[in-house]
């Protein structure tokens, strides 16, 4: 096992990877941006470091000073956490050249999966079903005109180094098309240094499904189950919950057995998400995420299995603890995202936490790193709390949400409590009957205002 972990994160993740490693008994080590200097993830943390001022780039981002800290402080292994530099494959490797461990997936599984179109090639190389589009690449207008008349309109064009939402043109008609690939091209090219895109069929009402994997880099990997993410807004997700209001145990299985199956024959380490589009009882691969995510404790609800220990295992070299056949699904769980922002107009809203009272009770987990009297800051994400409800069922599950969000208290800052205190009591979402647009046509048709 490791000798000491530097957790190259804040927030709320920080906190969550701590309180794994203290229960593991790994001292521990903070990074902080100057910004950061009284967060609580510094506070709890056996040893902290500061590595610059506020801006994400200059601190959170900067390999050398993140590398240095795990210099200074011995660190054996480094946990990325989400965003920052949990999916760069360069910074793997050269925590690897340094003989630090990174508790994350090999490079060359990030470097892949960060490439869209090598991601989806491999996707349909391993026998996961793929959205039908361009085998590959698009290199000429004639070329994409044939696939689109093959797939029919309307079509998508995606972005190679793009991912959650970032550089998508749908395109309604043929007309439209070849506008829509030189703007999508220069767009890639500006936001990502790459202009190479691909089309796809444009599905038009699916869920955001996605499935959990765990894998030991040896050939043993296991599915634990599946997201419903479908509840976004520009692409932040609002509300996660598993299971899926949309599935049966039968098709669970189906397609967790068929992602699992795929990540054996790429011999993956660590954590992983497979993002589905699911549409008429038929799942397609849109992308793969290769870090923790924020929504894991929905997972970690119904399957009892601690996602950041299992993380910390199998980055050490250990065999996976767990076979297939002793995941077990109870129950159900939803997560609502506490953002920092306006309920209506989604607009940041850091500053000072006045009054903060956390809900309790049977079933409810809250995951933050804010406190009474805690500020904000404004130069990162607004995620201030996640509230992750279990019940046995999903009715029992509601039941409590509402009760907990009634409960809780964060005043000072505006806050996103309201929307899911709506959310919460309308029809559809007790219903579990939304798709990936729902949330945004609730607001447009005034949901939050009447
Ligand atoms: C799509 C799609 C429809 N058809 N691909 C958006 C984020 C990125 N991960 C993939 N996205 C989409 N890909 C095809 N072929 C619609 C979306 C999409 C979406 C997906 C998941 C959750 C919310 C979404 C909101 C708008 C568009």
């Amino acid at each position: 096992m490791f000798d000491k972990i530097l957790i190259a994160n804040r927030g709320e993740i920080a906190m969550r990877v701590l309180r794994a490693c203290k229960e593991l008994g790994i001292p521990t080590v903070a990074v902080h941006s100057t910004a950061d200097a009284d967060a609580m993830h510094v506070r709890f943390a056996d040893e902290s470091v500061c590595i610059g001022p506020p801006a994400a780039k200059d601190s959170y981002l900067n390999i050398p000073s993140v590398l240095a800290a795990c210099e200074i402080t011995g660190a054996d292994a480094v946990h990325p956490g989400y965003g920052f530099l949990s999916e760069n494959a360069r910074f793997a490797e050269i925590l690897g050249e340094h003989n630090v461990h990174f508790i994350g997936p090999k490079p060359e599984h990030i470097r892949l999966m960060g490439d869209k179109i090598e991601a989806k090639r491999t996707a349909v190389r391993l026998g996961i079903p793929v959205v039908p589009g361009s085998e590959g690449g698009i290199s000429s207008d004639e070329e994409a005109a044939k696939i689109a008349r093959e797939i029919g309109f309307p079509v998508l064009v995606k972005a190679a180094a793009g991912g959650g939402g970032r550089g998508m043109k749908v395109v309604q008609t043929p007309e439209e098309l070849s506008n829509a690939l030189s703007t999508a091209r220069a767009e890639a090219k500006a936001a990502f240094g790459d202009d190479a895109v691909y089309l796809e069929k444009y599905l038009q009402r699916p869920r955001h499904i996605e499935i959990q994997l765990l894998g030991d880099g040896k050939g043993n990997a296991i599915h634990l189950g599946e997201r419903d993410c479908s509840l976004q807004r520009r692409h932040q997700k609002v509300w996660e919950e598993s299971p899926s209001p949309a599935l049966n145990t039968a098709a669970r299985d189906a397609i967790g057995e068929t992602v699992a199956k795929a990540m054996r024959e790429l011999e993956y380490l660590g954590v992983g998400t497979v993002e589905f589009l699911y549409e008429d009882g038929k799942f397609f691969f849109i992308e793969m995420n290769t870090r923790i995510q924020v929504e894991h404790p929905v997972t970690e609800m119904v399957t009892d299995i601690d996602l950041i220990f299992e993380q910390i295992r199998v980055a050490a070299g250990a065999p996976l603890s767990l076979k297939q056949s002793d995941v077990k699904f109870h129950g159900h769980a939803i997560e609502c995202r506490i953002n920092a922002e306006n309920p209506v107009s989604f607009r940041p809203s850091p500053g000072r936490i006045q009054h903060y009272h956390a809900p309790g009770g049977l079933g409810v987990r809250m995951d933050s790193a804010i406190y009474q009297g805690y500020s904000i800051p404004p130069y990162y994400d607004s995620l201030a709390a996640k509230l992750i409800v279990h019940g046995k069922t999903r009715t029992e599950c509601l039941m409590r949400l509402k009760r907990a969000l009634d409960e809780m208290v964060m005043d000072g800052i505006e806050t996103t409590l309201p929307l899911h205190r709506a959310l919460v009591r309308e029809a559809d979402i007790i219903d579990g009957n939304y798709h990936i647009h729902w949330l945004e046509q609730f607001l447009a048709r005034g949901g939050m205002e009447s």
